[in-house]
């Protein structure tokens, strides 16, 4: 067993015993209430999943083991010459609960490397495809594919031990993530680059190589890839994509259903879609205005027309934070350190300045700023990643390193099915009545 794995054996024996202990003598504990308005309004706010690999606050942000991105940004291993985290360092951080040294970085890339290779057949499920196919169905069509080489379904099928599933979901875990650029890279290069694809390279980092097999040489676009892939990696347990993979996985099904179950999820408008939903507003914004620069009142009035549409403003809001998302500012402050000439830059900063207060007008927005969404569109046009519908797949590459961690550690704690209650109106009409 590697060394990585036996570590994270024995950090999920100490919990199972601790959780043992709460379970025992705190079960009945009750952590939260529900009220009529959670249970139709998608249950905002209720306390009622465990995951380890991150928290949110609301108003500081995401912290991954304790950790705020600037920390992050600060305390992970860089590649040489980098200044940007190695998200392979990220997932070492969530899977054991420790920063990593540089030599466990530099492990897990090789075995990340090593473990890299996409069977055939995957390509040619996603080939089977028509080319117009949006890039999310293609990636999830081929994380299907990819099923046929679950170890957990094979040992499951074969006959395992429940005290073995961790096992299995650590090895499908890492098969997965590392085969993720490359098939990702796949539908880049088929789609948008008459299938004129790249072979990895051995020799880079798992970021480093995505972006050099998507066709993208410069160092800064690597050191954005780099931190693209660890702040988009996981929002603790309750958003849509990371619940989803949870709860599919809870079924027993393996790392790889689990996952295109996620990344459906986040393939909707309101979730990972965003991402390509801001670039086409910003971009639909320009050309409405006769191309260059807005200005703020024209930028004001284009928000006004947005909402008067019916329609919500893309990359603003969310669920649980009540701030700036830090995602957003850790792009901000390297959008100012590496392009800040660059006018779709300007014009997401001036986005910035003018949407809080509209929405604040509205009296109904709980949170106004913008979350991660917001900004990371500009920066990739800035590189030549212009073609926005594949933006939501460079966020699932990233979104598999927290709900696959997340996964070994719901298999290693032994969590249960899930399956909560639900009720219908009539139910509830009684209910509030008293009867
Ligand atoms: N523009 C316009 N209206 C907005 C808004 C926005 N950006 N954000 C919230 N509102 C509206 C809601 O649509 C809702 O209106 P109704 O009462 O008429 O239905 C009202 O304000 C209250 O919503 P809320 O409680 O503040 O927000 P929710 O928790 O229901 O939804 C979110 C959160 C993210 C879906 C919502 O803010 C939104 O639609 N934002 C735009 C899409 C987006 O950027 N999504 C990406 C989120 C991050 C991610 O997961 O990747």
């Amino acid at each position: 067993m590697s060394y990585i794995k036996e570590k994270f054996k024995a950090k999920a024996d100490e919990l199972s015993a601790e959780v043992k202990d709460l379970l025992k003598n705190h079960g009945t504990k009750k952590i939260d209430e529900v009220t009529v308005a959670q249970a139709y309004q998608g249950m905002r706010g209720i306390t009622g999943l465990v995951t380890e690999t991150s928290l949110l606050d609301a108003n500081e942000g995401i912290r991954f083991r304790g950790y705020s991105i600037p920390e992050l940004r600060e305390h992970l291993p860089k590649a040489p010459g980098g200044q940007e985290p190695l998200p392979e360092g990220l997932f070492y951080l969530m899977l054991i609960g420790e920063l990593p040294t540089e030599a466990d970085v530099q492990n897990l890339s090789s075995v990340l490397s090593r473990r890299s290779h996409v069977p055939n057949h995957v390509f040619d499920a996603i080939e089977a495809l028509p080319v117009s196919t949006h890039p999310m169905t293609m990636f999830t069509v081929a994380v299907m594919a990819l099923q046929t080489e679950s170890v957990f379904a094979k040992a499951y099928a074969d006959g395992m031990s429940k005290k073995d599933y961790w096992s299995y979901m650590y090895e499908d875990s890492l098969n997965l993530i590392a085969r993720l650029p490359r098939i990702a890279a796949y539908i880049y290069r088929r789609k948008y680059k008459n299938g004129d694809h790249i072979q990895p390279d051995g020799m880079l980092d798992w970021a480093a190589n995505f972006a050099h097999m998507l066709g993208y040489r410069n160092e800064d676009f690597k050191e954005l890839m780099r931190l693209y892939m660890v702040i988009h990696a996981d929002h603790e347990g309750g958003n849509v994509s990371a619940h989803t993979t949870h709860l599919v996985g809870s079924a027993l099904s393996d790392a790889y259903l689990s996952f295109a179950a996620g990344l459906n999820g986040l393939a909707g408008p309101l979730h990972g879609l965003a991402n390509q939903e801001v670039i086409k507003w910003i971009l639909d914004m320009r050309e409405e205005l006769g191309g260059g620069m807005p200005d703020k009142a024209q930028i004001e009035a284009y928000v006004k027309k947005t909402l008067a549409e019916g329609k919500v403003v893309p990359g603003y809001g969310h669920a649980v934070l009540r701030k700036t998302d830090p995602r957003f500012t850790a792009q901000m402050e390297f959008a100012k350190k590496h392009l800040p000439d660059e006018e779709l830059v300007r014009i997401v900063w001036l986005v910035y300045e003018t949407v809080p207060d509209i929405l604040k007008d509205l009296g109904k927005v709980k949170n106004p700023w913008p979350n991660v969404d917001a900004h990371s569109g500009a920066l990739l046009v800035h590189y030549g990643l212009v073609e926005y519908e594949f933006y939501t797949v460079l966020f699932g590459v990233s979104r598999a390193l927290g709900v696959l961690a997340s996964l070994c550690w719901d298999r290693a704690l032994g969590l249960s099915l899930e399956r909560p209650k639900s009720v219908t109106s009539e139910w509830m009409k009684l209910f509030v009545e008293g009867k």
